[in-house]
Protein backbone atom coordinates (compact mmCIF):
# COMPACT_ATOMS: atom_id res chain seq x y z
CA UNK A 1 0.00 0.00 0.00
CA UNK A 2 1.33 3.30 -0.80
CA UNK A 3 0.92 6.02 1.39
CA UNK A 4 -0.71 8.35 -1.19
CA UNK A 5 -3.52 5.94 -0.58
CA UNK A 6 -4.23 7.67 2.96
CA UNK A 7 -7.53 10.13 2.88
CA UNK A 8 -6.26 13.77 3.02
CA UNK A 9 -9.29 14.68 5.47
CA UNK A 10 -7.57 15.79 9.04
CA UNK A 11 -9.41 14.25 11.80
CA UNK A 12 -6.68 15.72 14.41
CA UNK A 13 -5.83 18.91 13.35
CA UNK A 14 -3.07 20.64 13.45
CA UNK A 15 -2.04 23.61 16.01
CA UNK A 16 -2.86 20.82 18.82
CA UNK A 17 -0.22 21.00 21.95
CA UNK A 18 1.95 18.01 21.14
CA UNK A 19 5.50 18.07 21.85
CA UNK A 20 7.31 18.31 18.48
CA UNK A 21 8.14 15.25 16.81
CA UNK A 22 5.36 13.51 19.27
CA UNK A 23 4.91 9.83 18.41
CA UNK A 24 1.47 9.56 19.77
CA UNK A 25 0.21 12.36 17.77
CA UNK A 26 1.49 11.56 14.63
CA UNK A 27 0.02 7.58 15.06
CA UNK A 28 -3.58 9.04 16.31
CA UNK A 29 -3.46 10.99 12.96
CA UNK A 30 -3.14 8.49 10.89
CA UNK A 31 -5.52 6.17 12.99
CA UNK A 32 -8.22 8.72 12.87
CA UNK A 33 -7.93 8.60 9.21
CA UNK A 34 -8.04 5.08 8.93
CA UNK A 35 -11.54 4.98 11.18
CA UNK A 36 -13.13 8.10 9.51
CA UNK A 37 -16.27 10.17 10.99
CA UNK A 38 -17.80 7.70 12.49
CA UNK A 39 -16.31 7.21 15.56
CA UNK A 40 -16.14 7.83 19.09
CA UNK A 41 -12.91 7.98 20.95
CA UNK A 42 -12.74 7.11 24.62
CA UNK A 43 -9.48 8.84 26.20
CA UNK A 44 -8.21 8.22 29.85
CA UNK A 45 -5.68 10.86 31.59
CA UNK A 46 -2.30 10.71 29.42
CA UNK A 47 -0.48 12.97 26.85
CA UNK A 48 -3.84 12.68 24.40
CA UNK A 49 -5.92 14.24 26.88
CA UNK A 50 -3.94 17.03 27.08
CA UNK A 51 -2.89 17.22 23.55
CA UNK A 52 -6.30 17.22 22.44
CA UNK A 53 -7.13 20.50 24.08
CA UNK A 54 -9.58 22.28 26.30
CA UNK A 55 -13.27 21.94 26.20
CA UNK A 56 -15.21 24.03 24.52
CA UNK A 57 -12.42 23.89 22.05
CA UNK A 58 -10.81 20.11 20.66
CA UNK A 59 -8.23 19.46 18.15
CA UNK A 60 -10.16 16.12 17.82
CA UNK A 61 -12.69 15.80 14.53
CA UNK A 62 -14.54 12.84 16.34
CA UNK A 63 -16.38 12.99 19.41
CA UNK A 64 -13.94 12.37 22.46
CA UNK A 65 -15.22 11.02 25.82
CA UNK A 66 -11.89 11.74 28.84
CA UNK A 67 -12.67 9.06 30.96
CA UNK A 68 -10.74 8.06 34.28
CA UNK A 69 -7.19 6.21 33.79
CA UNK A 70 -8.61 2.92 35.08
CA UNK A 71 -11.86 2.58 33.33
CA UNK A 72 -11.45 3.56 29.54
CA UNK A 73 -12.53 -0.11 28.50
CA UNK A 74 -15.62 -0.20 30.57
CA UNK A 75 -16.60 3.18 29.75
CA UNK A 76 -16.08 2.31 25.82
CA UNK A 77 -18.44 -0.95 26.63
CA UNK A 78 -21.03 1.43 27.65
CA UNK A 79 -20.58 3.53 24.98
CA UNK A 80 -20.93 0.91 22.83
CA UNK A 81 -23.67 -0.47 24.07
CA UNK A 82 -25.95 2.59 24.28
CA UNK A 83 -25.13 3.19 20.60
CA UNK A 84 -26.24 -0.27 19.82
CA UNK A 85 -29.07 -0.26 21.76
CA UNK A 86 -29.71 3.38 19.62
CA UNK A 87 -29.11 2.17 16.62
CA UNK A 88 -26.10 4.18 15.72
CA UNK A 89 -23.56 2.75 13.31
CA UNK A 90 -20.02 4.15 15.02
CA UNK A 91 -16.92 2.40 15.99
CA UNK A 92 -16.14 3.27 19.35
CA UNK A 93 -12.12 3.38 20.03
CA UNK A 94 -9.94 3.42 23.04
CA UNK A 95 -7.02 5.50 22.62
CA UNK A 96 -4.61 4.99 25.73
CA UNK A 97 -1.23 5.06 26.79
CA UNK A 98 0.57 1.75 28.09
CA UNK A 99 0.21 3.61 31.66
CA UNK A 100 -3.50 3.33 31.66
CA UNK A 101 -3.19 -0.06 30.02
CA UNK A 102 -0.49 -1.79 30.98
CA UNK A 103 -0.84 -1.24 34.47
CA UNK A 104 -4.05 0.57 35.88
CA UNK A 105 -6.44 0.33 32.70
CA UNK A 106 -5.50 -3.88 32.62
CA UNK A 107 -8.29 -5.69 34.20
CA UNK A 108 -10.98 -3.12 32.60
CA UNK A 109 -9.44 -4.28 29.36
CA UNK A 110 -9.33 -7.91 30.41
CA UNK A 111 -13.00 -8.06 31.24
CA UNK A 112 -13.99 -5.97 28.11
CA UNK A 113 -11.74 -8.71 26.13
CA UNK A 114 -13.83 -11.70 27.92
CA UNK A 115 -16.97 -9.93 27.37
CA UNK A 116 -15.75 -10.09 23.78
CA UNK A 117 -17.59 -6.27 23.33
CA UNK A 118 -17.46 -4.68 20.10
CA UNK A 119 -14.72 -2.17 20.58
CA UNK A 120 -11.43 -1.67 19.38
CA UNK A 121 -9.02 -0.80 22.02
CA UNK A 122 -5.59 0.89 21.38
CA UNK A 123 -2.55 1.39 23.35
CA UNK A 124 0.00 3.86 22.09
CA UNK A 125 2.89 2.71 23.60
CA UNK A 126 5.90 5.57 24.63
CA UNK A 127 7.14 2.67 27.01
CA UNK A 128 6.66 5.08 30.24
CA UNK A 129 3.93 7.54 31.66
CA UNK A 130 5.34 10.70 29.67
CA UNK A 131 2.08 13.18 30.74
CA UNK A 132 3.28 12.95 34.75
CA UNK A 133 7.03 13.43 33.55
CA UNK A 134 8.20 10.20 32.21
CA UNK A 135 7.37 7.54 35.12
CA UNK A 136 8.34 4.04 34.62
CA UNK A 137 5.64 1.70 33.28
CA UNK A 138 4.94 -1.82 33.19
CA UNK A 139 5.75 -1.24 29.77
CA UNK A 140 9.51 0.15 30.06
CA UNK A 141 11.80 -2.03 29.04
CA UNK A 142 15.01 -3.16 31.01
CA UNK A 143 17.46 -1.23 31.53
CA UNK A 144 15.52 2.16 30.65
CA UNK A 145 16.18 5.86 32.22
CA UNK A 146 12.94 6.82 33.88
CA UNK A 147 12.53 9.60 36.68
CA UNK A 148 11.66 6.39 39.05
CA UNK A 149 14.66 4.09 38.03
CA UNK A 150 17.31 5.83 38.08
CA UNK A 151 20.08 3.54 37.56
CA UNK A 152 17.65 1.45 34.87
CA UNK A 153 15.11 -0.49 35.30
CA UNK A 154 15.51 -3.68 36.73
CA UNK A 155 13.03 -5.80 35.21
CA UNK A 156 11.34 -6.89 31.55
CA UNK A 157 8.79 -5.17 29.90
CA UNK A 158 5.11 -7.51 30.44
CA UNK A 159 3.57 -7.89 27.24
CA UNK A 160 -0.23 -7.04 26.59
CA UNK A 161 -0.54 -7.74 23.03
CA UNK A 162 0.36 -11.00 24.53
CA UNK A 163 -1.95 -11.27 26.53
CA UNK A 164 -4.65 -10.35 24.12
CA UNK A 165 -3.82 -13.47 21.92
CA UNK A 166 -3.97 -15.34 24.96
CA UNK A 167 -7.43 -14.02 25.64
CA UNK A 168 -8.30 -15.06 21.86
CA UNK A 169 -9.70 -11.57 21.20
CA UNK A 170 -11.08 -10.89 17.32
CA UNK A 171 -7.97 -9.49 16.33
CA UNK A 172 -4.75 -8.18 17.94
CA UNK A 173 -2.14 -6.30 15.87
CA UNK A 174 1.50 -4.85 16.64
CA UNK A 175 2.28 -1.63 14.73
CA UNK A 176 5.15 1.24 14.71
CA UNK A 177 5.02 4.92 14.09
CA UNK A 178 8.19 4.07 11.79
CA UNK A 179 5.16 2.07 9.32
CA UNK A 180 1.97 4.74 8.85
CA UNK A 181 1.27 2.29 5.76
CA UNK A 182 0.98 -0.75 8.29
CA UNK A 183 -0.58 1.20 10.76
CA UNK A 184 -3.30 2.29 8.21
CA UNK A 185 -3.81 -1.27 6.88
CA UNK A 186 -3.94 -2.52 10.65
CA UNK A 187 -6.52 -0.18 11.94
CA UNK A 188 -8.29 -0.04 8.80
CA UNK A 189 -8.51 -4.53 8.60
CA UNK A 190 -9.69 -3.72 12.70
CA UNK A 191 -12.32 -1.48 12.19
CA UNK A 192 -14.13 -4.33 9.10
CA UNK A 193 -14.19 -7.05 12.17
CA UNK A 194 -16.83 -7.37 15.02
CA UNK A 195 -15.98 -8.09 18.55
CA UNK A 196 -13.17 -7.15 21.02
CA UNK A 197 -10.36 -5.84 18.77
CA UNK A 198 -6.73 -4.96 20.10
CA UNK A 199 -3.64 -3.30 18.42
CA UNK A 200 -0.64 -1.87 20.38
CA UNK A 201 1.39 0.88 19.00
CA UNK A 202 4.90 1.55 19.54
CA UNK A 203 5.05 5.28 19.73
CA UNK A 204 8.73 7.54 20.35
CA UNK A 205 8.87 10.15 22.75
CA UNK A 206 11.68 12.45 21.86
CA UNK A 207 11.50 14.06 25.78
CA UNK A 208 11.14 11.01 27.80
CA UNK A 209 13.39 9.07 25.45
CA UNK A 210 16.35 11.98 25.32
CA UNK A 211 16.71 12.03 20.98
CA UNK A 212 16.02 14.76 18.88
CA UNK A 213 12.99 14.99 18.09
CA UNK A 214 13.22 14.67 14.19
CA UNK A 215 14.47 11.21 14.66
CA UNK A 216 11.07 9.89 15.97
CA UNK A 217 10.18 7.78 12.48
CA UNK A 218 13.79 6.81 12.41
CA UNK A 219 13.66 5.26 15.86
CA UNK A 220 9.93 3.92 15.10
CA UNK A 221 11.67 1.86 12.43
CA UNK A 222 15.08 0.87 14.25
CA UNK A 223 12.95 -0.22 17.20
CA UNK A 224 11.49 -3.12 14.21
CA UNK A 225 14.66 -3.76 12.25
CA UNK A 226 16.81 -4.53 15.76
CA UNK A 227 13.73 -6.96 16.38
CA UNK A 228 12.79 -4.94 20.06
CA UNK A 229 9.87 -4.69 18.72
CA UNK A 230 8.00 -7.36 16.18
CA UNK A 231 5.39 -6.28 13.98
CA UNK A 232 2.63 -9.05 13.75
CA UNK A 233 -1.54 -9.92 13.74
CA UNK A 234 -3.44 -12.15 14.90
CA UNK A 235 -6.57 -13.60 13.98
CA UNK A 236 -8.89 -16.43 13.42
CA UNK A 237 -6.59 -18.40 15.84
CA UNK A 238 -2.92 -17.41 14.01
CA UNK A 239 0.03 -15.41 14.46
CA UNK A 240 1.66 -14.20 11.12
CA UNK A 241 4.68 -11.63 11.29
CA UNK A 242 4.17 -8.79 9.60
CA UNK A 243 6.07 -6.07 7.56
CA UNK A 244 9.82 -5.36 7.98
CA UNK A 245 9.45 -8.30 10.75
CA UNK A 246 8.21 -10.49 8.11
CA UNK A 247 11.13 -9.63 5.82
CA UNK A 248 13.61 -10.14 8.42
CA UNK A 249 12.17 -13.72 9.84
CA UNK A 250 12.11 -14.52 5.73
CA UNK A 251 15.96 -13.54 5.58
CA UNK A 252 15.34 -10.66 3.22
CA UNK A 253 16.26 -8.13 6.10
CA UNK A 254 19.17 -8.51 8.42
CA UNK A 255 18.61 -8.16 11.80
CA UNK A 256 20.42 -5.07 13.27
CA UNK A 257 22.42 -4.79 16.51
CA UNK A 258 20.68 -3.64 19.26
CA UNK A 259 22.91 -1.15 19.94
CA UNK A 260 21.95 1.21 16.99
CA UNK A 261 18.55 1.51 18.49
CA UNK A 262 19.86 2.09 22.01
CA UNK A 263 22.86 4.25 21.70
CA UNK A 264 20.84 7.38 20.40
CA UNK A 265 18.60 7.63 23.21
CA UNK A 266 19.60 9.48 26.30
CA UNK A 267 17.51 7.04 28.68
CA UNK A 268 19.94 4.21 27.51
CA UNK A 269 23.43 6.19 27.85
CA UNK A 270 24.47 4.64 31.25
CA UNK A 271 23.53 1.06 30.09
CA UNK A 272 26.92 -1.36 31.04
CA UNK A 273 28.04 -4.27 28.16
CA UNK A 274 26.11 -6.61 30.36
CA UNK A 275 23.13 -4.33 30.65
CA UNK A 276 23.17 -4.43 26.75
CA UNK A 277 24.52 -8.31 26.51
CA UNK A 278 20.54 -8.95 28.34
CA UNK A 279 18.56 -7.02 26.08
CA UNK A 280 20.20 -9.09 23.33
CA UNK A 281 19.66 -12.33 24.59
CA UNK A 282 16.21 -10.97 25.52
CA UNK A 283 15.50 -10.04 21.84
CA UNK A 284 16.74 -13.33 20.16
CA UNK A 285 14.22 -15.11 22.49
CA UNK A 286 11.58 -13.68 21.94
CA UNK A 287 12.36 -13.91 18.09
CA UNK A 288 12.45 -17.42 18.47
CA UNK A 289 8.69 -17.15 20.02
CA UNK A 290 7.29 -15.26 17.81
CA UNK A 291 8.93 -17.11 14.75
CA UNK A 292 7.59 -20.07 16.33
CA UNK A 293 4.13 -18.97 16.77
CA UNK A 294 3.81 -17.35 13.31
CA UNK A 295 4.74 -21.22 11.81
CA UNK A 296 7.49 -19.90 10.60
CA UNK A 297 7.80 -17.11 8.09
CA UNK A 298 5.94 -19.07 5.45
CA UNK A 299 2.47 -18.88 7.10
CA UNK A 300 2.83 -14.73 6.63
CA UNK A 301 0.69 -13.87 3.76
CA UNK A 302 2.30 -11.90 0.50
CA UNK A 303 0.15 -8.95 0.36
CA UNK A 304 2.54 -7.47 3.23
CA UNK A 305 5.26 -4.59 1.80
CA UNK A 306 8.25 -4.40 3.33
C1 LIG B 1 -5.83 7.27 39.22
C2 LIG B 1 -4.87 8.27 38.63
N1 LIG B 1 -3.55 8.21 38.96
C3 LIG B 1 -2.69 9.09 38.42
C4 LIG B 1 -3.13 10.06 37.54
C5 LIG B 1 -2.14 11.07 37.00
N2 LIG B 1 -1.85 10.88 35.59
C6 LIG B 1 -2.43 11.60 34.60
S1 LIG B 1 -1.83 11.26 33.08
C7 LIG B 1 -0.73 10.15 33.75
C8 LIG B 1 0.26 9.46 32.85
C9 LIG B 1 -0.37 8.54 31.84
O1 LIG B 1 0.61 7.73 31.26
P1 LIG B 1 0.28 6.88 29.99
O2 LIG B 1 -1.01 6.18 30.15
O3 LIG B 1 1.46 6.03 29.68
O4 LIG B 1 0.07 7.98 28.85
P2 LIG B 1 1.13 9.10 28.37
O5 LIG B 1 1.14 10.15 29.43
O6 LIG B 1 2.44 8.41 28.22
O7 LIG B 1 0.56 9.63 27.10
C10 LIG B 1 -0.87 10.03 35.13
C11 LIG B 1 -0.06 9.18 36.01
C12 LIG B 1 -4.51 10.10 37.24
N3 LIG B 1 -4.99 11.00 36.37
N4 LIG B 1 -5.36 9.21 37.79
S1 LIG C 1 5.72 13.94 26.23
FE1 LIG C 1 6.03 12.42 24.59
S2 LIG C 1 4.02 11.41 24.27
FE2 LIG C 1 3.69 13.29 25.46
S3 LIG C 1 3.14 14.85 23.92
FE3 LIG C 1 5.36 14.99 24.27
S4 LIG C 1 6.30 13.64 22.73
FE4 LIG C 1 4.11 13.11 22.84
Amino acid sequence: MKISAIPDREFLLPGNAACHGCGSSMCLRTVLKALGKNTVLVVPASCTSVYQGMFPGSAIDVPVFNTVFAASASTASGIAASLERKGIDATVVVWAGDGGTYDIGLQALSAAAERNKDMIYICYNNEMYSNTGVQKSGATPYGAWTTTTWSGKKEHRKDVAELMVAQDVAYVATASAGYLTDLYRKVRKARKKEGFRYIEILTPCPPGWKYPMDRTVEMGRLVVETGMWILYEYENGEIRLTGMSRAIAGGRRKLRDVEEYLLPQGRFAHLSREDIDVIRSYVEKRWEKLVKLAGGVHAAPAEFYV
